[in-house]
């Protein structure tokens, strides 16, 4: 067993151990989040989908109209992928690895324009431990349009027991940078993340057993000429 996945399982028989000892609910396991980091090379235990976002304006989007069985999903559009390490291919130096941990991580859309929109979604069932972490880096392109019309990252964890969307992240490319917040920067007609923005949920025994849902959205400008794209990395109960 590689040192950092034994350090990660001895980390985990620890908070299981507290977790037993606090509340004698059921061990957390690794199993929940097999594959979050993508450290498989697939996307096995995800679920991922895509389609045109042309007909809808950027405020009328939900991630899961774009997921299989939802109203635009479109299983010949498969323009999100597995990637390597190594730099953005636009933004370059000026965002970090593509990669946050391990080999692999996942970009949701791509880098060609076309109205597009991707999504990728993962959930877990009967969730007993404390934490949810994950991690994400987008890049949205401007193409001088309305936040409505513009390139556009969701990012949400829901509780789906309750019904509540605990976190929740929707960016534009608006041209007057109001669709972005201080998490991005400017170079050019591109807003990016210069870091990876780590999540972090942490989980009150008011949730416990409850069953979550991650869903990561990116779809291009609904005028067609301008990409929007996020990776994805690091879904775990434990700190990346
Ligand atoms: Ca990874």
């Amino acid at each position: 067993m590689p040192s950092s996945i034994l350090s990660k399982y001895i980390l985990c028989s620890f908070s299981n151990y507290f977790a037993k000892i606090f509340d004698f609910f059921p061990a957390c396991s690794l199993v929940s989040f097999q594959n979050g980091d993508f450290e498989l090379g697939t996307t096995s235990g995800w679920t991922v989908g895509g389609g045109s976002r042309t007909s809808l304006s950027s405020s009328e989007i939900l991630p899961d109209y774009f997921l299989p069985g939802g109203r635009l999903y479109n299983y010949t559009i498969e323009h999100s992928s597995i990637v390597t390490n190594g730099s953005d291919p636009i933004l370059g130096d000026l965002m970090p690895g593509i990669v946050e941990g391990g080999q692999y991580s996942f970009r949701v859309e791509d880098l060609v324009n076309g109205g597009y929109a991707s999504v990728i979604g993962r959930q877990i069932n009967s969730y007993y431990c404390l934490d949810i972490y994950f991690s994400w880096l987008a890049v949205l392109q401007n193409g001088n349009h309305s936040s409505n019309q513009s390139s556009l990252v969701i990012v949400q964890l829901e509780d789906i027991t309750t019904g509540e969307k605990l976190i929740l992240r929707r960016y534009d490319a608006g041209a007057t940078g109001s669709g972005i917040d201080n998490r991005f920067r400017q170079k050019d007609n591109y807003f990016y993340t210069p870091a990876w923005q780590s999540e972090h949920l942490a989980i009150d025994n008011t949730r416990f057993g409850h069953d979550f849902i991650l869903t990561v959205f990116a779809g291009d400008c609904q005028p067609t000429g301008h990409v929007g794209y996020i990776y994805l990395d690091s879904f775990s109960g434990l700190s990346p």
